[in-house]
């Protein structure tokens, strides 16, 4: 398992929190997520044999929050 923490722009309360939660807790091969709205910080745990970084910002992204390298 490889674990990444990404800097998450964007996050204003819990529930933007729980939407990248969700985000990259749906991306396959992430099996712990935890993010920290205090810290704008998502911690990720992850299989790198089924996912990658990239992925993981585009998660972000995709989720309407910047997570930009
Ligand atoms: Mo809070 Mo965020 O009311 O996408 S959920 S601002």
């Amino acid at each position: 398992m490889e674990t990444l923490t990404l800097n998450v722009q964007g996050m204003t309360c819990d529930g933007c929190a729980a939407k990248v939660q969700k985000a990259l807790q749906g991306v396959d091969g992430v099996s712990m997520v935890e993010v920290s709205l205090e810290q704008g910080k998502a911690f990720v745990t992850y299989d790198a044999r089924s996912t990658n970084p990239e992925d993981l910002y585009a998660a972000v992204d995709d989720a309407g929050f910047d997570a930009g390298y």
